[in-house]
C-alpha cells in the first residue's frame, strides 16, 4: 500500500508516531550539562496535534520525498512552534496555567527555565537542520529563519500585543494571523517541498498558495472552537482570547460568518492543489481535516 492511499485518519496517526519517536530520540540517550533545562524541554515537545510535521511529511511525499529525508524539516519546525507556545504562555505574554492540558512549562518549572527551555528548543531547530545533508539546506534554513523571526512569527506576536484591548478589523486581525501562525504554517509546506524540489519547481508557488489559506483556515477554526468547544479538554485556561482583550473571527464576522470564511479559504486550498494532481489528494483531506476537527 502507498502512503497516499492510506486513509487519513491512519495517516495522520502515524506521522504523529513518527515524529514523537523522533523527538523522544532527540531527548534520549544524551548526557545534558544541565538537567531541569532538558527536562523543561521535554516538558514542551510533549503532545499537540503535530500539524506543522504532518504538513512537512504532506508537502514532501506529494513531490516525491521520502519520510526519512523528511523528518529533519518535520522535527525543527515542530521545535519552533513548542518554544513559540512556551514563550507565549510566559506570565509577559499570555500568562496562561495550562497548556494541553498540562501546566505551562514556567508552571510546571520556573519562568526563568521556561525563557531558556524556549531559547534552546530554537536553537536546537537550527542545529538540526545545519546538520541534515541536504541539498537547499540554506534555503531551508533561510525559511525556517525568517518564519520565526522578525518576518514572521515574532513580528506576529509583536502585532498581537499590540493590538491588546485595541478596535480591530477582519483585515488586521488577517495581517496579525498571517504573521503570527500564517508563517509557520507556510513554513512547514515549503520546508517539505524543499526536501524534494528546488525553488524554482512551479509546484512550489501552487504549495505555498496552499499553505496560505490552510494557515488562516486553521486560525479562523481555532477561534470558532474557542466558542463552541470544550475549553477544559482545549488544555487552556480560560478558552478565549477574549479573555486576553483579544480580537477573534466570530467577535468580528459572527460565528457563521466566521465558518463561511473558514470555508471560503478551504476552497482556495483545494483548488491552489490542482497542479498537484492525484498527489495533492492527501494535502486536500488534510485541509479539510484542519477546518472541521473538534480539537
Ligand atoms: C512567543 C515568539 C512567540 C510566538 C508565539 C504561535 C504563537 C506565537 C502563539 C500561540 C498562541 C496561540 C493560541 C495562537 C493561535 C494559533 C494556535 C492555535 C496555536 C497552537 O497551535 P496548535 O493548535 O497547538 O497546532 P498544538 O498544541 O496542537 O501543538
Amino acid at each position: 500500500m502507498t502512503t497516499e492511499s492510506v486513509a487519513l485518519p491512519l495517516r495522520l496517526s502515524a506521522d504523529r508516531a513518527r515524529i514523537d519517536a523522533e523527538l523522544d530520540a532527540l531527548f534520549a540517550h544524551r548526557d545534558m550539562p544541565a538537567e531541569r533545562l532538558e527536562a523543561a524541554m521535554r516538558h514542551a515537545v510533549t503532545g499537540g496535534k503535530r500539524l506543522r510535521p504532518v504538513l512537512v511529511y504532506g508537502a514532501g511525499r506529494a513531490l516525491g520525498a521520502s519520510d526519512d529525508d523528511l523528518d529533519v524539516a518535520a522535527l525543527a519546525v515542530e521545535l519552533i512552534h513548542a518554544y513559540s507556545l512556551v514563550h507565549d504562555d510566559l506570565p509577559a505574554m499570555d500568562d496562561d496555567d495550562l497548556r494541553r492540558g498540562r501546566p505551562t512549562v514556567h508552571r510546571a518549572f520556573d519562568e526563568a527555565t521556561a525563557i531558556l527551555a524556549g531559547d534552546a528548543l530554537q536553537a536546537l531547530a537550527f542545529e538540526l537542520l545545519a546538520d541534515a545533508a541536504r541539498p537547499r539546506l540554506a534555503a531551508m534554513i533561510r525559511t525556517l529563519a525568517q518564519a520565526a523571526g522578525r518576518d514572521g512569527m515574532v513580528a506576529g506576536q509583536a502585532l498581537d500585543i499590540d493590538a491588546v484591548g485595541e478596535a480591530s478589523d477582519v483585515e488586521t486581525l488577517a495581517t496579525v494571523h498571517r504573521y503570527k501562525t500564517g508563517a509557520l504554517i507556510r513554513a512547514a509546506v515549503r520546508l517539505g517541498a524543499l526536501t524534494a524540489v528546488d525553488e524554482s519547481d512551479p509546484r512550489m508557488a501552487a504549495l505555498d498558495a496552499y499553505a496560505a489559506a490552510i494557515g488562516l483556515a486553521f486560525q479562523i477554526h481555532d477561534d470558532v472552537l474557542d466558542v463552541t468547544g470544550d475549553t477544559f479538554t482545549l488544555g487552556k485556561t480560560s478558552g478565549a482570547d477574549a479573555a486576553h482583550d483579544k480580537p477573534t473571527y466570530p467577535a468580528l464576522l459572527g460565528l457563521d460568518g466566521a465558518r463561511a470564511r473558514a470555508r471560503e479559504l478551504l476552497d482556495e486550498a483545494l483548488a491552489a492543489l490542482a497542479p498537484l494532481g492525484e498527489a495533492g489528494v492527501p494535502l486536500a483531506e488534510l485541509a479539510k481535516y484542519m477546518i472541521e476537527r473538534d480539537y
